[in-house]
């Protein structure tokens, strides 16, 4: 039997934790060949929810499943892992902003990185879905100086796919006809969904949905907002769709993506499109299918495009500033 991959996920007994566990699992993410040690880490008060949700992990019989280790800690919980799934973190309480959370969260990325740099395998690859995740992800990766880099980095393919999602609504056509959609910056509401160079059928979007109105506004907006809404329709957030997207960001790392497409990753900028080197910035990448990825650089982005990216490029300054005592 192949050696099984070691992944780890924290947050394993929050609301996310429950869809994405069973996908991985089911072998959503890995593929039908790889087996699967699941290492799940939480905070010493969930241990008791998260041993309920590892006997519903047994009880789904995966063939895939080689085992499941429970841990409270980081530094044991990480140890060997090849895949490290950042998902828990300090929620956004009742009148906290964006500022309180990522000061709130800092630490936590802190003590996550140190581990990760000191017991995680040599191959560690690291994906960050606790918010602020383009800024964890920076912490993180800070605090884990003996990794690479670009083996850091953040979830925003769930933005990916609410835009695909919509095009094609608004389209009439189904999402497999989309391709090229990037998302860049921050996932935040300054995200930008680059549609300009986005395909429907190998058509470019403002060809075939003649309403350009709705794309610069409405679209954006929509994909910009589509966590709020979603909220405020729930009454919780986001959560299966983004375990989903946690699955296929994970996918898409360890696959080849096809020449024509590329698919959307927070990692840190190599100062591609003039952003700062160092931030955690969603790009359109290409991957190889075996764990590493290219920018891809050759978009050309109009003024539009460009004002767009400088604005969440701000954003990312900021919040790095108000962490900055903890990046070394
Ligand atoms: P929940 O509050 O349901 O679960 C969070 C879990 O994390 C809890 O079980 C908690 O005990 C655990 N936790 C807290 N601190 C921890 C630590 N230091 N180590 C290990 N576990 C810890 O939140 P959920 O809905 O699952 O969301 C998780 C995170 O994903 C949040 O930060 C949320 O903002 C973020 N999201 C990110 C998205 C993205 O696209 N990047 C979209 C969905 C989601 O909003």
């Amino acid at each position: 039997m192949t050696t099984p991959i070691r992944v780890a996920v924290t947050g394993p007994a929050g609301s996310i934790g429950y869809s994405l566990l069973f996908r991985i699992a089911s072998g959503s993410m890995l593929g039908p060949d790889t087996p699967i040690i699941l290492q799940l880490v939480e905070i010493p008060r969930a241990m008791q929810a998260l041993e309920g949700v590892a006997m519903e992990l047994d009880d789904g019989a995966f063939d895939l499943l080689a085992g499941i280790e429970l841990y409270d800690n980081p530094n044991d919980g990480f140890k060997d892992a090849n895949i490290c799934m950042l998902v828990g973190g300090m929620p956004r309480g009742k009148g906290m902003v964006r500022a309180d959370l990522v000061e709130a969260n800092g630490p936590i990325f802190t003590g996550q990185g140190k581990a990760i740099n000191d017991h995680a395998a040599d191959d560690v690859r690291v994906m960050v879905v606790g918010n602020p995740c383009n800024t964890n992800a920076l912490i993180a990766m800070h605090s884990a100086p003996d990794v690479p880099n670009e083996r850091f980095t953040a979830m925003t393919r769930l933005d990916q796919n609410r835009g695909k999602a919509l095009l094609a609504k608004k389209a009439g056509v189904s999402v497999s006809d989309i391709s090229n959609l990037a998302i860049f910056g921050n996932h935040s509401n300054t995200m930008y969904p680059h549609f300009f160079d986005t395909k429907i059928n190998g058509k470019l979007v403002p060809d075939v949905i003649s309403d350009h109105k709705w794309l610069e506004e409405d679209f954006i907006s929509t994909v910009q907002g589509r966590g709020k809404a979603i909220i405020e329709a729930r009454g919780a957030s986001s959560a299966a769709s983004a375990a989903s997207a946690a699955v296929d960001h994970v996918r898409s790392w360890f696959t080849e993506t096809p020449k024509d497409d590329f698919v959307s990753m927070a990692v840190p900028s190599t100062g591609a499109y003039g952003i700062e080197e160092g931030l955690i910035f969603s790009y359109p990448v290409r991957c190889d299918g075996k764990g590493s990825y290219e920018i891809v650089e050759n978009l050309e982005l109009n003024d539009f495009a460009i004002e767009k990216l400088k604005v969440t490029e701000a954003q990312l300054k900021e919040e790095r500033e108000i962490v900055k005592h903890l990046l070394k």
